[in-house]
């Protein structure tokens, strides 16, 4: 048997946490010959919540849940501690009139003792993936705040916005999901991001010749990738859960294991000035993996279209970066 690897989770009795850490204990990312202890870890209004989820993993009895650890907001260098990942899924929600400067704002000093513990007490191997919004500038204010933790360790989720676009592509298509591929997600995990619908492919063909409609393609696609958080609240009357923690995994399997030769993942990660976006910004790019060390995906020519979308999200990006300057050591 493999010695046993550290996984935390923070936000881990809210709705994305308690579809995720089942997911995580049961085998389905680390293959069932790989122990996992799981660091839950909550704000201490939440610990007994939390207590609960701990039973119900107790009641699974998963063979390769062999630990629990329970943590608090209030102490995340205990709760980090000897962490081979860190999924840093709470944070505060957006509430009614509040615009997403202020939402930065109040998260933006979670992530600066996110970033700290996780420099202090983490394992050195340590990966780390933001879920928690605004995922790409919480997830720079926490690497800059570890500055002795590799540029490379640090994650923020764009895979549910790529899963998203595959589905609408395959839709549309009549091709099965399995057969879309290289679909890329360019910048930001908001309303500017772009689904990269140009270099995608159907059955090794490009999209827009497999898609005749490019009005829907420039057009209610893009839309439908970019406003899907909002259609899910509005029908479900509660945030996207299940599928985004089903990303969160999908992300830690894209990075842990080599991609497949015809695919690329996206992710947001520290720009090495690809494309012409700043270095040192989080950005999400179309990678590849060898399963040890990732790669952003070079050669990839932009039309006049796709380079205003890339542009666009640039631009937010760079005001978030902005808003949290006093942040960022
Ligand atoms: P919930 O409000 O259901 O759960 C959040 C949990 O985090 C709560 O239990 C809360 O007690 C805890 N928490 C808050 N601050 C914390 C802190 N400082 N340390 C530890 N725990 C803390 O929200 P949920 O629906 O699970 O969403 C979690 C985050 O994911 C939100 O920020 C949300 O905006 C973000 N999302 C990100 C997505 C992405 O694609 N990157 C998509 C889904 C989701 O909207």
């Amino acid at each position: 048997m493999k010695s046993p690897i550290r996984v935390a989770v923070t936000g881990a009795a809210g709705q994305i946490g308690y579809a995720l850490v089942f997911r995580i204990a049961s085998g389905e990312v680390f293959g069932p010959d790989q122990p996992v202890i799981l660091h839950l870890v909550e704000l201490p209004q939440a610990l007994g919540a939390l207590t609960g989820v701990e039973m119900e993993l107790d009641d699974c009895a998963f063979p390769t849940l062999v630990g629990i650890k329970k943590g608090s907001s209030d102490d995340l260098q205990d709760a980090f501690a000897d962490c081979n990942y860190v999924l840093c899924v709470g944070s505060v929600p957006r509430k009614a009139g509040m615009e997403r400067g202020d939402l930065i704002k109040v998260n933006g000093p979670i992530f600066v003792e996110t970033g700290e513990a996780i420099q202090a007490t983490a394992a050195k191997d340590v990966k780390v993936l933001v879920v928690g919004n605004p995922c790409n500038t919480n997830c720079l204010i926490a690497m800059h705040n570890a500055p002795d933790v590799p540029r490379d360790r640090w994650f923020a989720m764009t895979r549910l916005d790529q899963n998203r676009a595959l589905s609408q592509i395959a839709k549309q298509s009549g091709a099965p999901v399995s057969e879309v591929k290289k679909l890329a997600i360019w910048g930001n995990h908001s309303a500017t991001q772009f689904p990269d619908f140009f270099h995608a492919e159907v059955n090794g063909d490009p999209v827009p010749e497999v898609i005749e409609n490019h009005d829907w393609l420039k057009g209610e696609f893009i839309e439908t990738v970019q406003k899907r958080g909002a259609a899910i609240i509005q029908a479900r009357g509660a945030s996207s859960a299940a599928s985004a923690a089903n990303a969160a995994l999908h992300t830690l399997k894209d990075i842990i294991a080599p991609t497949p030769e015809d695919d690329i993942f996206s992710a947001a990660i520290c720009s090495d000035g690809s494309y012409g976006i700043d270095e040192g910004l989080l950005f999400s790019f179309p990678l590849t993996t060898d399963g040890t060390t990732h790669s952003i995906v070079q050669g990839w020519e932009h039309d006049e279209f796709a380079q205003q979308k890339i542009d666009a999200t640039l631009k937010e990006l760079r005001e978030e970066r902005d808003t949290v300057k006093d942040l960022l050591k």
